[in-house]
């Protein structure tokens, strides 16, 4: 008895090595988008496909000004959150990147950046659903007006 559980322990261990090769396929989805002076981003939507397991999006201000009068982030909500998402961000502060705390709508963001500045944030795919209507938005007070697009899944 003793001996068969060390059998089917070794055993559960050679699956738990073949099983690794699965890991390989993970497929880390690169995006990027940048904003600029002008209160844009030069995108209006970001396309990932379904088979993404994570996906890493940078967001590069291409811009001069600093982060406390032109700054921007990358933040990923569900479309139906945008607004209610911003408007609890503007008294939020550039300190905590104009994302009220504890948010629990915000799926994902960049901090806020400043000209020549970049930053980037990893999201899971299992955050996400199929399905789902989401967007992206920079939460810095007033920008979601001009800064805003879709974030397709297909
Ligand atoms: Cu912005």
């Amino acid at each position: 008895m003793k001996l068969m559980r060390h059998t089917l322990l070794a055993a559960v261990a050679l699956i738990g090595i073949t099983a690794l090769p699965a890991h390989a396929a993970d497929k880390v989805c690169k995006l990027e988008i940048t904003g600029n002076d002008l209160m844009q981003y030069d995108k209006k939507e970001l396309k990932v496909a379904t088979d993404c397991t994570s996906i890493e999006v940078t967001m590069k201000h291409i811009g001069k000004l600093p982060a406390a009068s032109m700054g921007h982030n990358w933040t990923l909500v569900k479309t139906a959150d945008v607004a209610a998402v911003a408007n609890d961000g503007l008294s939020a502060g550039l300190e905590a990147d104009y994302i009220k705390k504890g948010d629990a709508r915000v799926i994902a963001h960049t901090k806020v950046v400043g000209g020549g500045q970049s930053a980037s944030v990893t999201i899971p795919m299992s955050k996400l659903k199929a399905g789902e209507s989401y967007s992206y938005l920079c939460t810095f007070p007033g920008h979601s007006a001009l800064m805003k697009g879709a974030f397709i899944i297909g």
